[in-house]
């Protein structure tokens, strides 16, 4: 299977299955916690309801599915925890202080929804709840550290918030594509592979399997940050539910800016078929794996 392959029905289908999944394991949790209440409950809830596409969660259930064979209740938490980061860095992405931005999601963003600070504890909530569920709820101490750890450092100073701040802090429109490739790689590939990780620790992987499928996450991570910094110049912003055209109105550094467009497009087929390499040992078991690079790669919001 390469990148020219076209997606079929099947996997589509078998994506939203998983979303759906996630939205209910999140739902679960959630509700079952009467220790939270009042507007924070109602902050979180309306932020994890929002209809994010559920793709981090979905990585770490298809890893663990590809080498345990089915999804386990640990990489059901792991599943749930990457979905809590991923969304706290959304609302903090959106507050006035960063992004500045109104919707996402194609709803109201959480401080336009409440207020700011309550956007801020939200976000904090969040992050902190998805530690609380890896400590609490994986059944086995040795993993959930394994967990914790790449979580930790994925979303942390040398991950996601070492990109983010090295994207505040890129000149208008003057960045090299070294330091693209460093904002990207911090601030969204990381999380990619740390999906990745988390699905071959709940399924127990081996060093070779496992290294496999980071390097497969990376590859896809990178990937989809292009083609989001594609959508951003070629989407609407009704169809991306979030405001279209604020990169390049930013003078952000953006692939586009900094290589243009039509190498922008080569770029991503070569990491998405590097990705779809990564997973060769593992044969048709890794077909989902190996849409996905695809999906990603074609995806149009
Ligand atoms: C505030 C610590 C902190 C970090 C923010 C995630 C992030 C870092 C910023 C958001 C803006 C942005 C363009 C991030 C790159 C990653 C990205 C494209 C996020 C959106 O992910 P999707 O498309 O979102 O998977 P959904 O809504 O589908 O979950």
């Amino acid at each position: 299977m390469s990148v020219n392959d076209v997606i079929n029905d099947d996997f589509n289908a078998q994506l939203s299955e998983k979303a759906q999944f996630v939205n209910d394991t999140l739902s679960g949790l959630i509700a079952g916690r009467t220790d939270i209440a009042g507007v924070l409950k109602e902050a979180i809830t309306y932020t994890l309801n929002a209809g994010g596409k559920r793709v981090r969660s979905a990585l770490v259930l298809w890893c663990c599915e590809l080498i345990k064979g089915k999804v386990n209740r640990n990489a059901e938490i792991a599943a749930s925890a990457i979905e809590m980061v991923h969304t706290y860095s959304l609302v903090h992405d959106d507050l006035p202080a960063m992004d500045d931005d109104d919707f996402r999601r194609g709803q109201p963003t959480c401080h336009k929804a409440f207020d700011e600070a309550t956007a801020i504890l939200t976000g904090d909530a969040l992050l902190t709840l998805a530690f609380e569920i890896l400590a609490k709820e994986i059944d086995n101490p040795t993993v959930a550290v394994r967990l914790i750890g790449e979580l930790a450092q994925a979303a942390g100073s040398a991950g996601m918030i070492a990109g983010q701040m090295a994207d505040l802090k890129a000149e208008k429109g003057l960045g090299s594509r070294e330091v693209l490739e460093y904002i990207h790689t911090n601030k969204t590939a990381k999380m990619f592979r740390c999906a990745a990780a988390m699905g071959a620790i709940c399924a127990e992987a081996e060093k070779g399997e496992f290294d496999r499928l980071c390097e497969y996450g990376l590859k896809i991570g990178l990937g989809f940050q292009v083609a989001d910094d594609i959508l951003d110049v070629c989407a609407s912003s009704e169809h991306l539910g979030k405001t279209a055209g604020k990169d390049a109105k930013a003078g952000k550094v953006t692939y586009p800016a900094v290589i243009g467009m039509k190498e922008s497009k080569l770029f991503g087929k070569k990491l998405a078929d590097e990705a779809i390499a990564a997973l060769e040992p593992f044969g048709r078991r890794a077909d989902n794996l190996r849409n996905l690079a695809i999906a990603l790669l074609k995806r149009t919001k």
